[in-house]
């Protein structure tokens, strides 16, 4: 571990890994593919079935770019072969299992080796470092302990940083905000909208924030401006952080001081991005969907794992030195998409006209309805306590400036509606955005 300052004067501690030299990275990377796609075909049946059928077998690869013509891993995989069936150890070296709920019936299952626990804490270590988080800072971990990978993979990389964590796991507002500051909690741990909501009760109540410094925040895509909004009104350091279940949960990529796309810890979890509709690899530059492989995960090896989110890679050296390449932040799935009169819409879309406009706060919901066989949606945006105190013109004002924002950013126009403060359910986790009226 060495030690990097940034502009800000925040000191960066930084690990070995993330600064190794492209060529023996690529060298790793080969060497560990290799020998997780033949763990994958020697002790899961299903990845086995798959490469046979393609006249494949780990002989087959012999450069990183070989791993092109191997087959996709998709969620249904997981929830066909539920729960242990892509396990590639036997129960006996399995020491921790997680579930992900998903939309749909049962939930995923993974599991971890010894050896896989301390590769998570080992990249969640990286992470934390990458966000200025350090031995001597104080993290209060609010994402959600239990199946979820959120709690306990931010427990062990901060526990394991030699930083003292707080395992308050999600909810409980006013308990989180006395805790921030009576132990003098430097670095906060949870879903964005989670802090917008912590931020919220601190002004209500005026709380403050007592020392917090950095944010290390992730699971749902938030925008920049989403960012911007949460930096000017805290006056923290707002990092993004990525990861997901399958893969192994947080630690799959994370911002560094620059805060200018997401370093994927590339020793760990092999990227592509492919076209989603024809699944073909795309350039690097392009966008498209992220595919990953782990190279070192034991308990259940990912063979090109179609993850649905929508980033490209950016293979151009970053400024902090790591020569792990970045992914651009990822602002949507490609199965959150909805279709409005023809036109495809992202939340994250609305997201950012929405707070293109002043007098708006940053909860929103988008309720999609159908009248008469035509689709419409409406956007619900609550209004800063000041504008809802204002004359009725005023407010008036604002919705035709945010209906304008909407249809010039996605092209197609929305109802809007103001609503009075605090009347958008705060989410303790995952934010939900789209509502569809036809379900509720
Ligand atoms: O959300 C793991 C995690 C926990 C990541 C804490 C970061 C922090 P899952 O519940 O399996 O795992 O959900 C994974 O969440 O495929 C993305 O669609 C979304 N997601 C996660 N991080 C981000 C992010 C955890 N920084 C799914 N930006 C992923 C956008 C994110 N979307």
């Amino acid at each position: 571990m060495s030690s990097l300052a940034c502009p800000e004067g925040i000191v960066h501690t930084a690990s070995a890994p993330d600064f190794l030299p492209v060529r023996l990275l690529r060298d790793l990377q080969l060497d560990r593919l290799r020998g997780i796609v033949r763990r994958a075909y020697e002790r899961v049946p299903l990845f086995r079935a798959r490469m046979e059928e393609r006249g494949l077998t780990p002989a087959s690869l012999r450069a990183l770019e070989d791993l092109a013509a191997f087959p996709f891993t998709v969620k249904a995989d997981l929830r066909d072969t539920y729960p242990f069936g892509l396990f590639a150890s036997p129960m006996e070296e399995v020491v921790r299992l997680h579930a992900s709920s998903g939309t749909t019936g049962k939930p995923i299952v993974v599991a971890y080796t010894q050896a896989d626990l301390d590769v998570w804490s080992e990249v969640m270590l990286r992470t934390f470092a990458a966000c200025g988080v350090h031995r001597g800072d104080v993290v209060q971990n609010a994402y959600g302990y239990g199946l979820f990978t959120g709690g306990l993979g931010a427990h062990y990389g901060a526990e394991s940083l030699g930083a003292t964590v707080i395992p308050m796991s999600g909810g409980n507002t006013e308990r989180q905000l006395m805790v921030m500051q009576d132990f003098g909690v430097t670095a906060l741990c949870s879903t964005p909208s989670y802090f917008l909501h912590l931020l919220e009760r601190a002004r209500e109540t005026k709380a403050g924030l007592g020392q917090l410094r950095v944010g290390v925040f992730g699971a749902e895509p938030w925008s920049d401006a989403m960012r911007s909004r949460i930096e000017a009104e805290s006056g923290i350091r707002a990092y993004d952080i990525y990861g997901l279940s399958e893969i192994i949960g947080p630690g799959v990529g994370s911002e560094c001081g620059r805060q200018d796309g997401l370093h994927l810890f590339e020793d760990h979890f092999f990227p592509e991005v492919v076209d989603p509709s024809t699944g073909a690899v795309l350039p690097e530059g392009t966008e498209g969907e992220l595919v990953l492989t782990t190279l070192s995960k034991q308990a259940m090896p990912m063979i090109r794992y179609r993850t649905r989110d929508i980033t490209a890679i950016r293979p151009e050296p970053c400024e902090c030195g790591r020569t792990l390449r970045r992914i651009r932040r990822i602002s949507r799935r490609s199965d959150d998409m909805f279709v409005i009169r023809g036109v495809n819409v992202f939340p994250s879309q609305v997201e950012t006209a929405l707070l293109a406009v002043e007098g708006t706060l940053p909860h929103y919901q988008i309720v999609l309805t159908r009248e008469k066989g035509l689709d419409a949606m409406e956007v619900r945006v609550e209004v800063t306590p000041e504008v809802f105190s204002d004359r009725i013109r005023a407010l008036e004002e604002l919705r035709h400036k945010l209906s304008r924002s909407v249809e010039h950013t996605l092209g197609i126009r929305a109802a809007v509606t103001l609503v009075e403060p605090r009347t958008i359910q705060r989410s303790e986790g995952k934010a939900r955005r789209v509502l569809d009226q036809r379900e509720i």
